[in-house]
């Protein structure tokens, strides 16, 4: 364990104001960056990832966002830093299995749900809000394509705070994996799973959060009973910003169809399907993608305050 830590700092650099936090059991939220570099397009990306921060600050907790710079695995990056992962054209996407070989080869690069999972588990950090997370993708049944994302909710125990997954990929099938893999699926303020655009999947979720202090309790009750794993936390995007279920399923069609012609597959397929369908709503789903994590980054800071006062 000693040696673990002593190894770790050569790895892992927490930012002053994000380590003080951590130290005083204040309400921190991690976030992460491969939204910022592959999620969403240059500049709007930038200028979210920095409102994000905002609206946690606004609700009073400090925002850790998480990228790897030059190798070593920031949390709590400046201005500068989550510029540079936004502009930057050679960024990495870094989920679990490349974060050893980045930081060996010194890149730079941006943090997926999996990888901010680790990340934010090795600096402490419980509460972590995202937009969507990787899942089941549709034919998975041949591609084998399931998100590392979900093997990571399965064994590390950071609460995800998403609008759901969208129908890029196979909804049904990513409930059953976190089932299976044990990991709750908390509706805020509802007991329908949300598709991401849209507030309605025409699934369930395990249990219907009617408040901030409702998750936090169920989260300590999973920790404290050494039930390790990630809880997934799904808040609808606000009403006046989703886009209906069936508009969306036929540009996802489009966007898949696309994807199968050019033969995109690996981790290059979801950044490739945002951006398609980016391209093809005109913008309005990036529109969609910005309030919903806007919403989630209020709601994750509630969450991270009632948590911390426990
Ligand atoms: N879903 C979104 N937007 C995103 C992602 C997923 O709606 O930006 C990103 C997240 O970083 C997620 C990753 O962890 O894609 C999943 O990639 P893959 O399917 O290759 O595991
Ligand atoms: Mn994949």
């Amino acid at each position: 364990m000693i040696n673990t830590q002593k190894h770790l700092a050569r790895y892992l650099e927490i930012s002053k104001e994000v380590e003080e936090a951590i130290s005083q059991n204040d309400a921190v939220v991690a976030l992460e960056s491969t939204i910022i570099a592959h999620g969403m397009p240059y500049p709007k990306n930038i200028e979210t990832a920095l409102e994000i921060e905002n609206i946690i600050r606004e609700q009073g907790a400090v925002p850790a966002t998480i990228g790897i710079i030059d190798g070593k695995i920031k949390v709590g990056l400046n201005r500068e830093e989550i510029e540079f992962l936004g502009k930057s054209k050679d960024v990495l996407k870094v989920s679990r299995r490349d974060m050893p070989i980045v930081i060996a080869e010194k890149k730079n690069g941006a943090t997926t749900v999996a990888g901010t999972m680790i990340a934010a588990n090795l600096a402490g950090i419980k509460i972590f809000v995202t937009g969507g997370i990787g899942g089941v993708h549709r034919g998975a049944e041949n591609s084998f394509d399931i998100s590392a994302d979900l093997e990571e909710l399965k064994k590390t125990s950071t609460a995800v705070i998403a609008a759901g997954a969208k129908s890029i990929l196979d909804i049904g099938l990513t409930l059953e994996r976190l089932e299976t893999f044990g990991v709750p699926v908390l509706g805020y303020q509802t007991d329908e799973f949300p598709a991401f655009y849209s507030r309605k999947s025409g699934f369930k979720c395990d249990a219907a959060l009617k408040s901030p202090e409702h998750a936090a309790e169920i989260l300590n009750a999973k920790w404290n009973l050494g039930l390790e794993g990630g809880v997934l936390i799904a808040n609808p995007v606000p009403e006046q910003s989703e886009i209906p279920y069936a508009d969306m399923n036929e540009k996802i069609g489009l966007a898949l169809f696309e994807a199968k012609r050019k033969n995109i597959d690996g981790k290059e397929l979801t950044p490739f399907l945002l951006d398609y369908i980016k391209e093809i709503t005109e913008g309005r789903s990036l529109k969609t993608n910005i309030a919903l994590v806007k919403s989630n980054a209020e709601v994750g800071a509630k969450i991270a305050q009632s948590f911390s006062s426990l």
